[in-house]
């Protein structure tokens, strides 16, 4: 276990708990109307391993990519990164642009080209860049600004359109600003989402900025306001409104996410991945993480991006230096 409070534990808090509830949600994905027994019994008795899909599979390539690149984005190398990644594990249950896509990098198309061309012409929207982009937010010693620059980066590779690349943005900076914010410090809502909205387009920023509305009534009203669907504009808000109803509680964070419906395990992932790096490991579920798919190698992941970024910076991991967001 990482030493409490550490940036590393932090890191491994946010990439285990997101890789957990990945493969807890990717059991009902698609589905909507959950039973709410139904999905406290697969979350509360994981029984078998933990099967985690695309969104950790490119998760952990990116995360391994910023470790490699002293925590910055090389795109011609990252592009090729997702293709491998791809062709290895085909099964992920990658989206259906992003399989165009990757085929026609791995068949030689420039990935400025096929990204470009997604979806005649306009690009992807899809939640893709969103789901992740943890490990942006997970390099120690940024500021915000560079955050927000390096999510950009990472989402440009596979999502050109304005909306797919703002998932990519909120998310960075929701995991950022959680990393930032120790568990016992609470969070300022209005604050948090004012940072993150402040550095999107105009369409995202008021989906988020009708977040804090949603966060003291019943779950139902975050599905009734947000489509809960694989586009980024759909999945976001939903994750990052779930995570300020339940900043310290994974288990019932989790719940909240799949019970949603829709892209349970994209949404359940990124709400996660936001409140593993508030809570650091010790708050990841010990059955879920024994149970957990390549473990080891996720844990290994966000130790390589704790050492990531400008080591002079490191002190100013979280506390007072960098919580004017
Ligand atoms: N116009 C209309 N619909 C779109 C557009 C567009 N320009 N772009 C995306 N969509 P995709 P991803 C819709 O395929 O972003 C996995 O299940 C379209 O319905 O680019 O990597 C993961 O678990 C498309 O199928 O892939 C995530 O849930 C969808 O958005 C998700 O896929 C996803 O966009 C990640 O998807
Ligand atoms: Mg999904």
């Amino acid at each position: 276990m990482a030493a409490p409070n550490s940036w590393q534990t932090r890191a491994r808090g946010s990439l285990l708990l997101a890789a957990c509830a990945d493969a807890l949600g990717s059991v009902f994905e698609g589905q909507r109307g959950l039973d709410p027994e139904r999905v406290a019994e697969a979350v509360d008795h994981v029984a078998s391993s933990l099967c985690w899909t695309d969104d950790t599979a490119q998760t952990l390539v990116l995360a391994e990519h910023l470790a490699a690149h002293g925590g910055r984005i090389e795109s011609d190398a990252l592009a090729a990164g997702f293709a491998d990644a791809w062709s290895a594990e085909p099964w992920r249950g990658y989206g259906h642009g992003a399989v165009q896509m990757l085929a026609q990098i791995n068949d030689g198309t420039p990935w400025r080209e096929a990204a470009q061309s997604a979806f005649g012409g306009s690009g992807s929207l899809g939640n893709g860049a969103a789901m992740r982009a943890a490990p942006v937010g997970l390099v120690p010693g940024c500021s915000l600004d560079e955050v927000a620059v390096a999510a950009t980066a990472s989402a440009g590779v596979s999502h050109v359109h304005p909306e797919g690349i703002d998932g990519a943005v909120a998310q960075a900076l929701a995991v950022a600003i959680a990393a930032r914010t120790p568990k016992d410090q609470g969070l300022q809502v209005n604050e948090v989402i004012e940072a993150i909205a402040a550095r999107t387009g105009a369409v995202f920023a008021a989906e988020l900025r009708a977040v804090p509305a949603l966060l003291a009534g019943p779950a139902a009203a975050i599905s009734d306001r947000y489509r809960c669907d694989a586009t980024a504009l759909g999945a976001v808000p939903p994750a990052i409104a779930v995570f300020l109803r339940h900043p310290d509680d994974p288990v019932a964070l989790v719940k909240e996410a799949i019970g949603l419906g829709g892209d349970t395990d994209t949404i359940a992932a990124m709400a996660a991945a936001i409140c593993g790096a508030h809570c650091g490991e010790a708050a990841v579920p010990q059955p879920w993480s024994a149970a957990l798919e390549q473990a080891a190698r996720v844990r290994a992941a966000a130790d390589g991006l704790t050492r990531s970024g400008d080591a002079a910076q490191r002190r100013c991991e979280y506390g007072s230096e960098t919580n004017g967001y």
